[in-house]
């Protein structure tokens, strides 16, 4: 009785895992198309400190192993602007950087990932402008805010900007994000991996850097609105605070599925959904907040309890079954 009872609970815990943890894990489909003009790869250059698809701005140095944006200096700026506008409509771009510094609790400030219209505009964002027009995902070591809606640092954000909201550094952007979460990406002694997805107005932020070859999710969110025609950018800055942030790969696919009766040039960028500024303390298991991990926790323990309570309707069901079987017989032999 009790094995194959058993044996169905495993076989419950499988199908979940096997069904659905393929969602967590960003899978390299062979119809990808590897966009060349927009990545950067080691060697960077044949010779001197330039690099041939990208323009670099401020304090940014070439090295044979890394593009260091600031180093762990104060007062820092720099960025790398790539040269040619990105033509597809739904996309992937993976990219593997290392902020590491001195500093034990003080450091900062971070730094942004760009798909924008505003290229090559130093400013106060990370190293580049504010109220700008497209998307900026902002690795935010330090905390600027200490008010109710703060979160833990560092904290990854993502914002779309019509070129009318201000970027406000006091709450760490918390107004106008459209989701976030906390990543201890920094100082890490191993690498540690973005991948950001755009693809049929869904975008999924997804991080790796425990060291284990795994995508975590970060940011998912549907009814997001990007043109073609921006630039890929990564910016970076240092204020009183400090750090190295270096980048050391930037690869990016071009995505199937685009829809031929989109003009996606003209699109405006736009989100659906903003992240309401309270949820930040009061929600961190959130099934959104906490991406597809805490969810799958949740749907885990779900599906456990049906099964567990499944099974103790059947034993209960057939101790009475087999209890009134026995009545009966008593009753008529
Ligand atoms: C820009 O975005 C804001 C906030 O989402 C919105 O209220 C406004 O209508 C947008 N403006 C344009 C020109 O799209
Ligand atoms: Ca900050």
């Amino acid at each position: 009785m009790a094995a194959p009872r058993m044996i169905l609970l495993f076989g419950t815990i499988h199908m979940v895992f096997v069904h659905f943890y393929p969602f967590v894990v960003c899978q390299d489909n062979p119809a990808d198309y590897f966009k060349r003009e927009h990545s950067l790869m080691r060697p960077y250059t044949g010779s001197g400190a330039s690099l041939p698809m990208w323009d670099m701005q401020g304090h940014t140095m070439i090295t044979n192993n890394y593009v260091r944006l600031t180093p762990d200096r104060q007062s820092r700026q720099g960025a790398i602007w790539n040269k040619v506008p990105n033509r597809s409509p739904n996309w992937e771009i993976h990219i593997e950087f290392n902020v590491h510094g001195q500093g034990k609790t003080l450091f900062g400030d971070g730094f942004a990932v760009w798909y924008t219209k505003d290229r090559m505009q130093m400013g106060p964002v990370f190293g580049s402008k504010d109220y700008h027009t497209g998307l900026g995902i902002y690795f935010d070591t330090y905390s600027n805010h200490n008010g109710p809606h703060n979160h833990p640092h560092p904290y990854i954000s993502a914002q779309i900007n019509n070129g009318t909201m201000h970027y406000d550094h006091d709450r760490d952007g918390t107004h106008t994000e459209i989701a976030g979460c906390h990543s201890p990406f920094r100082n890490r002694d191993h690498e540690t991996h973005v991948a950001i997805r755009y693809l049929g107005g869904r975008l999924a932020i997804m991080t790796d850097i425990d060291g284990k070859a795994e995508w975590k999710t970060c940011i998912d969110v549907d009814g997001i609105k990007l043109p073609t025609g921006y630039y890929f950018g990564i910016s970076a800055t240092t204020g009183q605070l400090a750090d190295n942030h270096d980048i050391i790969s930037v690869k990016t696919y071009e995505l199937e599925g685009a829809d031929k009766s989109v003009d996606y040039a003209s699109l405006n960028p736009s989100a659906d959904f903003f992240s309401p500024p309270r949820d930040h303390i009061d929600d961190p298991g959130g099934a959104f907040r906490g991406g597809w991990t805490m969810s799958l926790k949740n749907m885990f323990l779900l599906i456990f309890c049906c099964v567990l309570g499944f099974f103790v309707c059947l034993i209960v069901g057939v101790l009475i079954f087999q209890k009134r079987q026995e009545y009966n017989r008593k009753r008529f032999y």
